[in-house]
């Protein structure tokens, strides 16, 4: 029923060495912006952050596999994807600032991180079909998490993609938490990838914390999917931090998580020793990406910190093409608090 892609040796995959230190780069920038980004939310920059520490080999992995007019529909976590694509940090700092449309003119197609769970997986199936209609030899990947495979979007996206024979792969990044619910909470089923059949699709699970395992099971699968031939491909990772700054896992996760080392093990430290072991990079290389990165992290917050902030009248924007009265109620109430008090940040939410 699915497969199981385990440690991967480079030469069992299809990529060289660049292509290794390309990915262990990128982990390692994802890692720097994900430090910053907490620092920054910590003093008030960002209303939320949601790390994800520990998912830079699942999500690098997968990106450097997708072809360039690959469409990615993405969540708030899947941030070291859209960086390893090529979108530029600024854009992802800005978002997270509030503002909904990317203020660079990068061309990488993306669409808005979901944060209503699993919402973008029709979205997807949608992309995909329109790529049959005009014929386009692209495919969608789409990423959501374990949680969301237990919304009714989950199901109605794999099932429309199926029967549609839509280009998309359902990547389920499973970093065995949705908040605080733990994965064996989450279905009774053996595991994510096991529900592929009922949609009629192939179901693969992958270590999620070899980048390069990743990167094969995900190039083999968009193989398939431009045939056709949806896939749904379960990458099994951890989420090493909190699920955003306003969490405390310490609350609920164990210290010790009952799951096999590797499943919890740190991507980088792994992918670094491994390609340390095989010569294809040298003990300095990590901490002189790590240094590289802080200096792009400080121009993009520099370049950020340019940009108006978003104006609070945005929320009631792009959802409705008349303002239903509610709406323009609560429009004026948060027109007047701002008057008043100056900021929506004195908001009590
Ligand atoms: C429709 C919907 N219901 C509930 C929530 C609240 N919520 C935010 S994140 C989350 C858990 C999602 O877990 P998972 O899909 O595993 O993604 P992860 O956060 O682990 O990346 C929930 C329930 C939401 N955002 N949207
Ligand atoms: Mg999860």
């Amino acid at each position: 029923m699915h497969r199981v892609i385990g440690e991967r040796d480079l030469t069992e995959t299809r990529l060289d060495g660049e292509a290794a230190r390309t990915i262990l780069r990128d982990m390692v920038r994802a890692r720097r912006f994900d430090e910053r980004a907490i620092a920054l939310q910590r003093r008030g920059w960002m209303s939320g952050y949601p790390p994800f520490r520990g998912q830079e080999g699942s999500q690098v992995g997968a990106a450097h596999a997708m072809a360039e007019g690959d469409w990615l529909a993405p969540t708030y976590r899947a941030n070291a994807m859209l960086l390893a694509r090529g979108v530029p940090m600024t854009d992802v700092l800005v978002y997270r600032r509030g503002r909904e449309e990317f203020h660079s003119d990068h061309d990488v197609p993306v669409l808005p991180g979901a944060v209503p769970i699993a919402t973008q997986i029709p979205h997807a199936a949608g992309v995909g079909m329109a790529m049959n209609y005009t014929g386009a030899d692209d495919a969608v990947v789409c990423y959501f998490g374990d949680g969301a495979t237990s919304e009714g979007d989950f199901h109605e996206g794999l099932n429309f993609a199926g029967v549609f024979d839509a280009p998309v792969l359902f990547f389920c990044e499973n970093n065995g938490w949705a908040i605080s619910v733990p994965e064996e909470r989450q279905t009774a089923s053996e595991s994510i990838a096991a529900k592929a059949p009922a949609y009629g699709m192939e179901g693969v699970q992958v270590d999620g914390n070899d980048p390069f395992a990743v990167h094969e099971a995900t190039a083999l699968s968009l193989e398939r999917v431009r045939g056709g031939e949806p896939v749904l491909l379960e990458s099994l990772t951890y989420r090493q931090g909190a699920h955003t700054t306003a969490d405390d896992p310490s609350r609920y996760a164990p210290e010790e998580p009952d799951l096999p080392a590797w499943r919890t093990a740190d991507p980088i430290e792994r992918t670094e020793s491994y390609l340390v072991e095989q010569g294809v990079v040298d003990d300095g290389f990590v901490e002189s990406v790590r240094e590289d990165a802080g200096e792009e992290i400080t121009a993009a917050i520099e370049e950020a910190e340019s940009i108006p902030p978003a104006e609070p009248d945005d929320v009631f924007d792009y959802v409705f093409a008349e303002t239903p009265r509610e709406l323009a109620d609560q429009r004026e109430w948060l027109r007047s608090f701002v008057a008043t008090h100056g900021d929506v940040n004195e908001l009590d939410y």
